[in-house]
């Protein structure tokens, strides 16, 4: 055993996962999950992720476990993340990871943020590595490019950067979450699993998509509209910039050959229920990420309304409400046979 190995300790971290306001699609790098426009997102609260890791000298391979049953194809993912911890730490050993969520998975709830989020704090812990939180949203980001932002709480922005070795790109926290308590209603439409994930789904935009180039070019000035909206608690304004930067992934999604369509029917219908509660007066608005779940994001106020207009949807399985919530935290850290 190393000297690195002997000091090995194990951790558990948790983290929420964000929804997307200004959208996070495209990569300027594959491998280090670098995308072509910045992101700005919430994160929630009351949903989590939670990891633990045990870096275990008897162990060659690493072995995953995610909400309860191990998980061959994701062993290989996380294995290759906590490849480049084992590095840093000089240690080689397999690693024990247990992971859960509180929320469906296949709920389109962004399960990879929260999960890579929480196992870049725990994997790191257990190595006794002290990373700041942007060096976390550094690595977290290689694990799962929107996993940068959860990380941290509240209303939090991931820089596309321009470094090739992406050291520039990294999310940082623009407010907390409790200088604008949005409320965040999720109505589940379908729990199957997406036909084309993310990744690939940018990847083929990227290639055949005829909006791509307008797509990067507009970004900023949508960011710039959200961080001000954000600055001046004005929700009408941030409603108007955050449907515009969902309709238009969206829009430049369906325009890739073959195209990309994440909706349903139920997916139609919350948004259009959306848009009828607002010409009421009811502050709310969609948005909607690569798959066909609706988040309603609305005042705390309206959350009762929304939640109810949401329900008596035919086409909505299930209705989940939260706040804004904090960033990735560490629930314990111990030595080995401690
Ligand atoms: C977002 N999405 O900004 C956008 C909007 C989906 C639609 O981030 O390949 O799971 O791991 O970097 O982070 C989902 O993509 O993709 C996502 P990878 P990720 O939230």
């Amino acid at each position: 055993m190393t000297k690195a190995e002997d000091s090995v300790r194990q951790a558990t971290a948790q983290a929420h996962p964000n929804i997307a306001l200004i959208k996070y699609w495209g990569k300027r790098d594959v491998a280090l999950n670098l995308p072509v426009v910045g992101s700005l997102s919430i994160t929630l609260d009351r949903l989590h992720s939670c990891t633990t890791v045990r870096f275990l000298p008897e162990l060659a391979a690493d072995r995953v476990w995610l909400n309860g049953h191990e998980d061959l194809a994701s062993a290989r993912r996380i294995g290759r993340f906590l490849d480049r911890l084992r590095e840093r730490a000089g240690v080689r050993c397999g690693a024990w990871v247990e992971s859960g969520n509180n929320f469906p998975t296949a709920a389109g709830l962004a399960s990879s943020a929260s999960g890579f989020a929480a196992l870049a704090l725990a994997g790191s812990a257990a190595l006794g590595l002290t990373l700041d939180a942007t060096e976390l949203s550094l690595l977290a980001r290689q694990g799962s490019g929107s996993a940068a932002r959860s990380i941290f709480g509240g209303f939090v922005e991931w820089s596309h950067g321009e470094r090739a070795d992406g050291l520039d790109s990294v999310a940082h926290p623009i407010r907390p979450a409790q200088y604008w308590p949005l409320r965040v209603v999720v109505a589940v439409t379908s729990t199957a699993s997406k036909a084309i994930g993310s990744s690939e789904g940018m990847q083929r935009t990227a290639l055949t998509s005829p909006y791509q180039s307008a797509w990067v070019d507009t970004q900023e000035a949508d960011l710039a509209r959200a961080r001000a909206a954000i600055e001046a608690r004005d929700f009408e304004a941030l409603a108007a910039v955050s449907e515009h930067s969902c309709l238009k992934m969206h829009a430049l999604a369906m325009a890739a050959q073959p195209g990309l369509l994440y909706w349903n029917g139920a997916t139609l219908d919350a948004m259009h229920a959306v848009r009828q509660l607002r010409a009421q007066g009811v502050p709310v608005f969609f948005t909607v990420d690569a798959g066909p779940q609706v988040k309603a994001i609305c005042l705390p106020d309206a959350a009762n309304a929304v939640a109810e207009a949401m329900r008596s949807l035919s086409g909505v399985l299930d209705v989940i409400e939260c706040g804004l919530g904090e960033g990735a935290c560490l629930i314990e850290a111990e030595a080995a046979g401690a």
